[in-house]
C-alpha cells in the first residue's frame, strides 16, 4: 500500500474566500442542477461536441483532462495507472490532438509521456470542454490534424454586485475523494474568480481483485481578476498552480511531481464598429516541472536498467500569445484574422544514483528548443438563409534546435549526437473548405468539408526516439494529412441525431516503432525509432437520443476507426476497436435513475511493436461489455446528490490501446493495465 503526501491544503483558502462572498448578496437565479448523470455528450454544431466538466458523469472520470473526454464518441484513453492517461481521438494520439487550457498550450515535460497536456487539466476548474473534429478550423494553432480540445471558462460580465459559489464532493471506491470549489464575484467594474480542486485515489482493483499500482493525488488552483472599464472592454489577469503525484502500473518509475505555474493576460474589446466586431490579445506563460523516480511511490527494487535509486527531472517553459480580430465586412460575412506564436524550451537533469549524486545538486541541461509563428484567416459566408461556406488558411513557420551533445541509448550507454547543435525550420501551410446547409423538414444541418494540415514533429518524435539509420530522429519529416469530413446533425423535441464520417490520407505519418533491432558492438540492441510511413484512416461517430415518453430517454452512441499503414501493407497500429454505448434514463423533476451499457468489439487489426509516442501495439484484444447504474436526486433547489455503480458485474478487462503492465514489486503483472473493477461512487453538488 502506498501512501501519498502532496499538499492538499490550498483548497481551504477558497473556503475562506467563499465564506466572505455572501456579504455581497447571492446571484438572483441559482444555477440549475439538473438531476441527471451524463453518459453521452452533446453535439451542438457540425463537427463540434461540448461537455460540461462540472456535471456528474458515468463512468466516474479521474479528475484529469483525458478521462473527461472518454465518454465522447471517438475518444479513447491509453491507461497507464489511476490518472494521467493519454487521450486518443480516432486512433490519433499526441500532438495530433491539440489541447488548450484557457486558450494556452501546455506541453508536458516527461520524456516517457507521464504528463500529456491533459495531465495539467483539472476539468472542474472549467465551465466547458469543446471538441472540434478534424482539420476543420485554423483558429487554434497548427498541426491539429485529428481534433482540437478546448478547456474554457465562460466570459463573465456583471451589472450589479453578485457572487456565486459552486462546490462538489466526490467519494468512491479505492479511497477516491475529490473536492471542488468555484467562487465568482463581480460588479460592473470587474470580477474575480477562483477555482480550487483536490483529488485523490488509492490503488484500485481490477475485476479479479488484483491491485493495480495506480494511487494518485492531485490539486489545482486557478484564479482570475478582471477590470471591465467599459461595457465592451475586459482586461483579465489569470494564474494557475497545480501539482500532484501518481503511481504508474506500466513502467519502472512513478511521477512524484507535476508542478505547473501559469500566468495569463487577456485583453478584449468588443463592438468597436460595424466592421470590427472584436479585438482580442492574449499572452501566456507556462512552466512545467516534473520529477519521476523508482522509489518514492513503490518499494525500490534493483533492476539491470536501474540498479540504484534513480530520478529524472525534466522541465519545460512555454511562452505563447495570440491576437485575433473578428470582422463583419457584410451582414452575411464573418472573417477572423489573427497571428499566434509559441516558444518552448525543454531541459532535463537526472541521476542514476540519488544516494550518491542527488539530482537536485545537478544543473539542468537544455535538450531542445521549439518555436512557431503563424498567421491565419477564417471566413464564414452565408448564402441565403440556409447555406454557408466556411474556409480557412494558415501558414506557420516552425523552428527546432537540437541541444543534446549525447544521446542516451539505455543499456547500450550513450552515443555522440550526430545532430547536436543543429537547427531546422520549415513553413507549414494548412487550410480547409467546408459547405454547410441547414435543413428545415427536420431541423438540422448537413456538412461536407475538405481539410489539409501539416504537423511539425513533436519533442517525443524528434528528441526522444532514434531514427532507423541514426541515433537521432531530429531530421524526421513533417506529417501531412488530407481529410474529408462529412456528417449531419438533426434535432427535434423528441429526438436528436449526430453523425460524422471522415476519411484521410496521411503522408509521412510519424510512426513510433519499438524493438527495432540495430547492431551494437559484437551483438545487437533494440531501439525505439520514429519512422515516416504513408497511412490512411477512415471511420466515424454516431450519437442519437430519443425521448421515448415524458420520462424515459435513450442515448445511443457508436464510434469506429479503421487504419492502414500503406508503406508496410499492415493495419495502422494503436487503433481502438468498434465500440457502442446504450444508456437508458428515467427522469422526474427532482430525480433520475439510469443505466449504461458499453460494448467494445475485439480488435485483431494490430501491428505489434508499432504505434505512437504514447504506446505501441502489444497484440489482439477480445471484446467486452460493461454495465453501470446511476441515480441523481436534487433534494434542494441548490443541492444535488448523485450515486453510481460503475462496472456493476466486476468485469476484468483492458482497453485495446492501454499500455502493457510492468513488473512492480508487490503487484501481479498483467498483459495490459486493467480497468477498475466494480466502483461505487457518490457525489454531492451545491450551487448558490
Ligand atoms: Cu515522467
Amino acid at each position: 500500500m502506498i501512501s501519498l503526501s502532496a499538499g492538499s491544503r490550498r483548497p481551504a483558502l477558497f473556503f475562506v474566500f467563499a465564506c466572505l462572498t455572501p456579504a455581497l448578496g447571492w446571484a438572483e437565479e441559482p444555477t440549475k442542477l439538473d438531476p441527471y448523470v451524463v453518459t453521452a455528450p452533446r453535439g451542438d454544431a457540425p463537427l463540434t461536441v461540448t461537455a460540461d466538466p462540472k456535471a456528474p458523469a458515468q463512468p466516474l472520470p479521474a479528475h484529469d483532462g483525458a478521462d473527461v473526454l472518454k465518454s465522447i464518441p471517438g475518444f479513447s484513453v491509453v491507461r497507464k495507472g489511476g490518472t494521467d492517461g493519454d487521450p486518443v481521438f480516432r486512433g490519433m494520439a499526441g500532438s495530433r490532438v491539440v489541447v488548450a487550457l484557457d486558450g494556452q498550450c501546455v506541453l508536458g515535460g516527461c520524456g516517457n509521456r507521464m504528463d500529456p497536456p491533459t495531465a495539467y487539466a483539472f476539468p472542474g476548474a472549467y465551465d466547458r470542454v469543446t471538441i472540434l473534429k478534424g482539420p476543420q478550423t485554423v483558429l487554434h494553432g497548427a498541426g491539429n490534424s485529428a481534433a482540437v480540445v478546448l478547456f474554457e471558462n465562460d466570459p463573465l460580465r456583471y451589472t450589479t454586485p453578485t457572487a456565486s459559489l459552486q462546490s462538489s464532493l466526490v467519494a468512491g471506491s479505492a479511497g477516491r475523494f475529490d473536492a471542488l470549489l468555484d467562487a465568482r464575484t463581480g460588479r460592473a467594474e470587474g470580477y474575480a474568480r477562483v477555482a480550487g480542486t483536490s483529488t485523490r485515489g488509492e490503488d484500485y482493483e481490477d475485476g479479479d481483485g488484483r491491485e493495480v499500482h495506480s494511487a494518485y493525488e492531485r490539486w489545482s488552483t486557478n484564479a482570475a481578476v478582471a477590470w471591465t472599464p467599459g461595457e465592451h472592454t475586459t482586461i483579465e489577469l489569470s494564474g494557475a498552480r497545480s501539482d500532484g503525484e501518481a503511481a504508474y502500473a506500466d513502467r519502472a518509475m512513478d511521477g512524484v511531481k507535476f508542478d505547473r505555474e501559469n500566468l495569463g493576460l487577456k485583453v478584449k474589446r468588443e463592438a468597436l464598429s460595424q466592421l470590427v466586431r472584436s479585438i482580442e490579445v492574449q499572452v501566456g506563460y507556462n512552466y512545467v516541472d516534473h520529477v519521476m523516480d523508482n522509489y518514492s511511490l513503490r518499494d525500490f527494487a534493483a533492476t539491470a536498467m536501474m540498479p540504484a535509486r534513480a530520478v529524472s527531472n525534466p522541465d519545460r517553459r512555454t511562452l505563447g500569445g495570440r491576437a485575433l480580430v473578428q470582422l463583419a465586412p457584410a451582414e452575411t460575412t464573418a472573417f477572423a484574422l489573427g497571428v499566434d506564436l509559441q516558444e518552448n524550451r525543454h531541459s532535463v537533469r537526472s541521476t542514476s544514483n540519488e544516494t550518491t549524486m542527488p539530482y537536485a545538486a545537478k544543473a539542468r541541461t537544455r535538450d531542445a528548443e521549439f518555436s512557431q509563428a503563424g498567421a491565419f484567416g477564417e471566413l464564414t459566408q452565408k448564402i441565403g438563409d440556409e447555406h454557408r461556406v466556411i474556409g480557412g488558411f494558415r501558414l506557420d513557420r516552425w523552428r527546432a534546435t537540437d541541444e543534446r551533445s549525447v544521446v542516451a541509448l539505455g543499456m547500450a550507454g550513450a552515443a555522440t549526437n550526430p545532430t547536436a547543435g543543429q537547427r531546422r525550420s520549415t513553413e507549414l501551410p494548412s487550410g480547409f473548405l467546408r459547405y454547410e446547409r441547414d435543413l428545415y423538414v427536420v431541423p438540422g444541418t448537413v456538412y461536407l468539408g475538405l481539410g489539409r494540415s501539416e504537423r511539425f514533429p513533436d519533442y517525443w518524435e524528434l528528441i526522444k526516439n532514434e531514427s532507423a539509420a541514426s541515433v537521432s530522429a531530429f531530421r524526421a519529416p513533417t506529417e501531412k494529412t488530407v481529410q474529408l469530413d462529412t456528417g449531419l446533425g438533426l434535432r427535434t423535441a423528441k429526438w436528436s441525431l449526430n453523425a460524422s464520417l471522415f476519411a484521410n490520407r496521411i503522408d509521412d505519418f510519424l510512426l513510433v516503432q519499438s524493438g527495432y533491432v540495430k547492431p551494437a558492438g559484437m551483438g545487437t540492441r533494440a531501439a525505439t525509432i520514429t519512422r515516416a510511413v504513408d497511412a490512411e484512416t477512415w471511420g466515424g461517430e454516431l450519437s442519437a437520443n430519443f425521448r421515448l415518453t415524458e420520462h424515459w430517454r435513450v442515448d445511443v452512441t457508436g464510434a469506429y476507426t479503421r487504419g492502414r499503414n500503406r508503406t508496410d501493407g499492415r493495419p495502422l497500429a494503436q487503433i481502438p476497436p468498434l465500440e457502442g454505448r446504450l444508456a437508458l434514463a428515467y427522469t422526474q423533476a427532482s430525480w433520475s435513475a439510469g443505466g449504461l451499457l458499453r460494448a467494445v468489439a475485439r480488435q485483431d487489426r494490430v501491428a505489434i511493436g508499432q504505434g505512437t509516442i504514447v504506446g505501441q501495439d502489444i497484440g489482439a484484444t477480445p471484446g467486452f461489455a460493461v454495465a453501470s447504474l446511476n441515480a441523481s436526486w436534487r433534494f434542494r433547489a441548490w443541492a444535488r446528490l448523485s450515486v453510481g455503480v460503475d462496472n456493476l458485474f466486476d468485469k476484468t478487462y483492458a482497453e485495446h490501446i492501454s499500455r502493457s503492465g510492468a513488473m512492480v514489486a508487490g503487484y501481479e503483472q498483467t498483459t495490459r493495465v486493467n480497468e477498475p473493477g466494480r466502483t461505487l461512487w457518490t457525489r454531492l453538488d451545491v450551487s448558490f
